[in-house]
């Protein structure tokens, strides 16, 4: 053997050796130490390395097992239908090479209609009734045999132990158990008070629930199961379109995912795989993509599939969002409130679809208790718009020099003391206006959208007129002249005149945003709002003492002591004084009570599928507006929303003279905010 096929045997027998503890971590203990990727990452560095060297694969090299290992603990159950596998997609090309092929394959159709359902990060089971009744549900496992787990999954309450009338004679379904967010939080919660193991992702936590031999421990897990699928059949023919067979299952008595559309063609699947990816945090369970299914049940037929998955359906998932990566330093960034925020800096990764070179660690108790030093290696997440974070430590490979984090005892930006609350975990900076990083964070939040909304303010920009003591509070910002933007980085004649133009613009406001914009602590832009329609005028809220305020509905103490607080500081009522004096101005604002939502008294049920939004958003946006949404028709329905391919509640809506209104009607209501006419 050379010398450098020596080193690529060794390389080879330690990946074997990390990925069987890692297997281990993750099927025995339900606790992986590494997130997937990483995990894929490793798998496939061994492949490569066995696919250039065969001579190096050993009998029991990962590559040479197919599918999950069976448990000694739980009865097998044989899938008489296999479940099949997804074919993953990673890029936009994938999806259009899929459509293709389908589209050549059913004979040059143009475009084809597809179900584009979330990716569920769960398990997939199978559940069987018969004559109506739950008798078994078995994990997917290697797709032809899986466990038995009936007893867990009887103790999930959104899983009918008896179907509807009109369900088949026997019914096998499909579909994904998986742990919501909330409830995840929960549970780890207890679980830590009680000096418990927690669980790394609710996907685990989930597994770990179904495979639990004790039910009443499993019964006391938060697990949900959205179905997908049908498998064995005994009964009515199902309908022609996939979607159609959901809206069945429905009926039935099953839960499907709501999110569920149907869609056409590449753009379609395209428009859904954003609209999902853009919402994916406020779904309130984990989803690692999206899947796109034939929506006709024929075509998928004459699809047909290859090995075990079908060529009528795609996993088109979303970038990983999960890494590992190393700790140069970590810093502290100061914020508007002078807050000391302590951000990893990182060997630069890519995750979440974008390079990550800083994350945040939140404070300095997240930071004792995540037990963050330099030098570590540190998984780190970036999911949607959320900023980064480090999520945990990889203690086993800790350098021997990696250095705690010390809070330092002066601002890095101005040099005042740092002070840590006695409640809180957080550190601030006590220099106030004298501190340029907080006069910087008021600004942006004062010009920011929600707040002054003025446009062209941006980050550099501000750093800079601060920088070059152009701007100091935000009353500076309405005595900037064309000529003295003129001068600055990156500022012509025409920018210096737009912004002078938007800063005219955005003196005309209103006095719940004027309150936001002021950046007095804890004052969001509901509770500003809510100041607002209380007071009614600047000089009644000013002129308040904190009991007064704490009359506002979700005022409490702590909010009130920082408005009287904020009024008491000469430095603010100076920048107000200025603020008023060079213009900004609102309307008079009436003093109201609290009204009446204006769909108040109303009841609501949607029944199949929606267009425009997802029946979850339409439910919310109802609500928001004082309206029921409910599951199922009644005589106290005031109207049922019928999408496509509506089924029984339909039904029962006419046959109780419940009024019906499409999709149209409903989005008028959400935008006139008014019941149907
Ligand atoms: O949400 C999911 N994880 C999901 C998984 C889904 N929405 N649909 C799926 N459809 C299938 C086929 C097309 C094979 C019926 C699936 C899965 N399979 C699946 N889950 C685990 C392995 C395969």
């Amino acid at each position: 053997m050379t010398g450098s096929a020596a080193a690529l045997a060794v390389r080879a027998a330690e990946l074997r050796a990390q990925i069987a503890q890692h297997d281990y971590r993750y099927h025995v203990l339900d606790d992986p130490e590494i997130p997937d990727a990483e995990y894929d990452r490793l798998v496939q560095e061994l492949l490569a390395l066995e696919r250039e060297h065969p001579e190096l694969v050993t009998p029991d090299s990962p590559s040479q097992r197919v599918g999950a290992r069976p448990s000694a603990a739980f009865a097998t159950i044989e899938h008489r239908i296999p479940m099949l596998s997804l074919d993953n997609g990673f890029s936009d090309e994938d999806l259009i090479a899929f459509d293709s092929r389908i589209r050549e394959k059913l004979g040059g159709e143009s475009e084809v209609v597809y179900s584009a359902e979330p990716k569920i990060d769960g398990l997939a089971v199978s559940v069987t009734w018969e004559d109506g009744r739950l008798v078994r549900a078995a994990t997917r496992g290697d797709g032809t045999r899986g466990e038995d787990v009936t007893a867990n999954v009887r103790t999930i309450r959104s899983v009918p132990l008896q179907l509807r009338a009109g369900a088949p004679r026997k019914l096998e379904a499909r579909g994904e158990v998986f742990m919501p967010l909330a409830g995840f939080e929960r549970m780890n919660r207890q679980a830590d008070a009680r000096g418990e193991r927690t669980f790394v992702n609710p996907r685990n936590a989930a597994a770990g629930a179904l495979r639990q031999l004790d039910p009443r421990i499993s019964a006391t897990r938060p697990l949900e199961l959205f179905f997908y699928s049908v498998g064995e059949l005994d009964g009515p023919d199902l309908p022609q379109r996939h979607s159609e067979m959901l809206a069945r299952l429905r009926d039935w008595g099953l839960r499907t995912c709501p999110e569920i559309a149907v869609v056409q063609g590449v753009e379609g699947c395209l428009e859904y795989y954003r609209r999902i990816g853009a919402r994916r945090a406020q779904l309130g369970y984990q989803i690692d993509g999206v899947v796109y299914k034939v929506d006709r049940i024929g075509d998928q037929h004459r699809l047909g599939f290859v090995s075990r998955a079908p060529r009528w359906a795609l996993a088109h998932k979303f970038p990983a969002d999960e890494a590992v990566t190393t700790v140069r330093d970590v810093e502290f960034q100061v914020g508007r409130t002078g807050a000391l925020t302590p951000v990893a800096r990182l060997v630069p990764v890519f995750v979440g679809g974008v390079t990550v070179s800083n994350a945040t660690l939140h404070n300095m108790d997240e930071v004792a208790r995540k037990d963050v030093r330099v030098g570590d290696a540190v998984v780190v997440r970036r999911a949607g718009d959320v900023i980064p974070e480090v999520l945990r430590v990889l203690p086993e490979r800790r350098p021997a020099d990696a250095q705690p984090v010390v809070l330092p005892e002066r601002c890095p930006v101005c040099g005042s003391a740092v002070v840590r609350e006695e409640e809180g975990a957080i550190a601030r900076c006590t220099g106030d206006y004298a501190c340029s990083a907080q006069r910087k964070e008021r600004l942006r939040h004062f010009a920011s959208r929600r707040a002054m909304d003025v446009e062209g303010l941006g980050d550099k920009l501000i750093d800079q007129l601060v920088e070059c003591g152009l701007v100091n509070s935000p009353a500076d910002l309405y005595t900037l002249e064309v000529a003295q933007l003129e001068g600055l980085d990156r500022m012509g004649r025409k920018s210096a005149e737009k912004l002078v133009a938007a800063l005219q613009r955005s003196k005309d406001t209103r006095l719940g945003r004027f309150l936001f914009a002021l950046g007095i602590r804890d004052v969001g832009e509901s509770t500003a709002a809510a100041l607002a329609s209380h007071f009614g005028a600047l000089e009644s809220l000013q002129a308040a003492d904190a009991p007064t305020i704490q009359e506002v509905p979700d005022v409490g103490p702590v909010v009130a002591a920082h408005v009287v607080e904020f009024f008491a500081n000469p430095l603010n009522l100076d920048v107000l004084a200025r603020l008023r004096a060079s213009g900004v101005h609102w309307p008079d604002q009436p003093r109201t009570a609290p009204e009446k939502p204006p769909l108040a008294g109303l009841t609501f049920v949607i029944t199949g599928a929606l267009q425009s939004l997802s029946r979850a958003e339409a439910e919310e946006q109802l609500r928001e507006l004082g309206a029921r949404a409910a599951g199922s028709v009644s005589a106290k329905t005031s109207y049922l929303v019928a999408g496509a391919d509506a089924g029984s509640k339909l039904a029962k809506a006419t046959a109780l003279g419940v009024p019906v209104i499409d999709e149209q009607a409903l989005r008028q209501v959400l935008e006139t905010k008014r019941p149907p006419t």
